[in-house]
């Protein structure tokens, strides 16, 4: 499939998915989201990618929303479309593990959608920002939630209210990044994480998303019923079996997504 924002890279069992609007710094306009969704669809659909990689450019993952398509919008148009909802929804539905792989400026909808990945790695010249104060606008695809509960009240109202930058060491002591790596290193260290958790077994994979995405949804002692249903069902696979075998026999194991 041939995308105009986006650039669509199969490595082995890996979908590396790179933003492309580099005359925007890969702002989100109409048709990258658009495009986003249906590459992860795609790729969520793929029996031979297990795990997916978003990143950008090494000046910018993406600099938030496309300013220039929504600055003339009024709030019945934006109302009428539901400006990015259907998309985005699709993106929060997509079952496989998403990794954001963030260089340089991470701001509005795009700390937004990095917040929608699973996990952040960064690369040392990151800056998150949720500047849509400066617009007169609120963030729109999450970044109130999902940063608050990441990082705590505090530090969220901070980057919302402010509109400031946050530099890589700054994010990743604050929760919003996994690891930091250098910057030249981001896509082989992101496409080492991706292998790592391809080489897993899918029906594990998922379980785990969901378990971990289930504890953001509702209370302490759900969320922990839901995980222990989770883990007793997943001794109704061949993969379990397995995984304890090898243990047991000291090997590797060969997980066959059953
Ligand atoms: N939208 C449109 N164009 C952009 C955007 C953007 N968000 N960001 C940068 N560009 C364009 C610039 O206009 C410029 O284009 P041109 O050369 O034609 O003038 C080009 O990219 C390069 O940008 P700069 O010259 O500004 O580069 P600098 O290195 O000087 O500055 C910055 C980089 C600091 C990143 C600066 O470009 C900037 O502040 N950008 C805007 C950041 C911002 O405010 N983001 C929030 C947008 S609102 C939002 O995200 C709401 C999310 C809600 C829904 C999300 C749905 C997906």
């Amino acid at each position: 499939m041939a995308y105009e924002t986006i650039i669509v890279e199969n490595e082995d069992d890996v979908a590396l998915i790179r933003l492309n609007r580099p005359e925007a710094l890969n702002a989100l306009n109409s048709s990258l989201i658009s495009e986003l969704a249906e590459a992860l669809t795609e790729a969520d659909n793929n029996d031979k990618v297990r795990c997916i990689v978003i990143t950008g450019s090494e000046k910018a993952f993406a600099a938030g929303a496309d300013i220039k398509e929504m600055a003339e919008k009024s709030f019945v148009d934006v109302y009428n479309e539901d400006l990015f909802g259907a998309q985005v929804q699709v993106i929060e539905r997509i079952r496989k593990p998403i990794i954001a792989a963030v260089s340089g400026y991470a701001l509005g909808g795009g700390c937004e959608l990095a917040m929608i990945c699973d996990f952040v790695i960064a690369a040392e010249n990151a800056k998150f920002g949720q500047p849509e104060v400066n617009l007169g606008v609120v963030a729109g695809i999450g970044g109130t939630q999902r940063m608050t509960r990441i990082i705590g009240k505090s530090k969220a109202m901070d980057m919302h209210l402010t509109g400031r930058f946050m530099d890589a060491a700054e994010a990743e002591r604050a929760g919003l990044v996994s690891r930091v790596v250098p910057t030249a290193k981001l896509i082989p260290e992101a496409l080492a994480a991706a292998r790592k958790i391809a080489e897993k077994s899918q029906i594990t994979v998922k379980t785990i998303k969901e378990a971990v995405n289930r504890s953001y949804e509702t209370t302490l002692s759900e969320g922990i019923r839901f995980e222990r249903r989770a883990f007793h069902s997943l001794f109704g696979t061949e993969d379990q079996k397995e995984g304890m075998a090898a243990f047991l026999e000291k090997r590797e194991p060969q997980f066959r997504d059953k």
